[in-house]
């Protein structure tokens, strides 16, 4: 039986495909800057705004309960141009619910101003500016925030932002994947922060929690958020990343290194 020697130069090409497989994905699936745009009617999101869009992320205003009294229902908005690997249709769903409790509602944009960029920290754009007042839940099944469209059973890496300047001082926020049961995905401190001063950066993962989450057989993320501090109103949101999780790169290593002793079995 004829069989051929391996070429030093595919083996190479096999390690170094495997190393490299870290460090593929830069980009983000979606990264969304949740903020405020008061000439949006009530409950109707849009991708553009009177807050500043960070660079990098694609925009989710609404109007401000100031401009628009209570908002207590779903509002929507549908981003395409997503890689059919993580999304069947290319497009990822993001819905944000307020609260049914018309006392709590008034779920609309916010910008606070603060924090600003500074030195390494760059986010400022998308960290000064959310949405308040959304529904306080951690029961499995329900969200304050849901991904949909998603391929069933896809994991991702999400990193959640929870800032809210001059409001709610001393608050913490727990975030909740409520896809599948309901499990802590961990814990923001709203603070320090005294005397309606503004809330300072020092590195964009300031202000936010990251977590591995898995889309349930509806192809939804559902995350939920409970605070500490009882107020119906303080739940908060200024803007997420979905990140794919890197490949293993020392799997395909080994996957390589057994199809190069396959050939040299065949060989002998
Ligand atoms: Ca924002
Ligand atoms: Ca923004």
């Amino acid at each position: 039986m004829k069989c051929r020697r391996i070429p030093a130069s595919l083996l190479f090409y096999w390690t170094a495909a495997g190393l490299s497989a870290g460090h593929a994905s830069a980009a983000a699936v979606l990264a969304v800057d949740f903020g405020r745009n008061d000439s949006l009617a009530l409950g109707v999101a849009g991708t553009t705004g009177g807050s500043a869009l960070k660079p990098g992320f694609q925009g989710f205003y609404l109007t401000g309960s100031t401009s628009g009294g209570n908002f207590t229902g779903v509002a929507s908005l549908t981003y395409g141009g997503i890689d059919s690997i993580y999304a069947a249709a290319s497009s990822i769903t993001v819905s944000i619910q307020g609260d049914p409790n018309t006392a709590a509602g008034s779920m609309g944009g916010r910008d606070r101003n603060n924090p600003l960029d500074n030195g390494a920290f760059t986010y400022g754009d998308m960290l000064r500016d959310g949405i308040a007042r959304t529904r306080l839940t951690n029961s499995a099944g329900d969200y304050s925030l849901k991904l949909s469209g998603l391929v069933p059973g896809s994991s991702f890496s999400l990193t959640l932002w929870t800032a809210s300047s001059g409001s709610d001082s001393n608050t913490t926020y727990t975030w909740y994947d409520t896809s599948i049961g309901s499990a802590s995905l961990g814990s923001i401190y709203n603070g320090p922060q005294s005397g309606g001063n503004p809330l300072t950066a020092t590195s964009n993962l300031d202000f936010s929690i990251t977590s591995n989450v898995t889309a349930n057989g509806d192809g939804e993320i559902l995350l939920g958020v409970i605070v500490d501090s009882n107020s119906a109103t303080a739940a908060f949101i200024n803007g997420f990343e979905l990140n794919a999780i890197p490949e293993p790169s020392a799997a395909l290593l080994l996957a390589g290194l057994s199809m190069a002793a396959g050939f040299r079995r065949r060989r002998a």
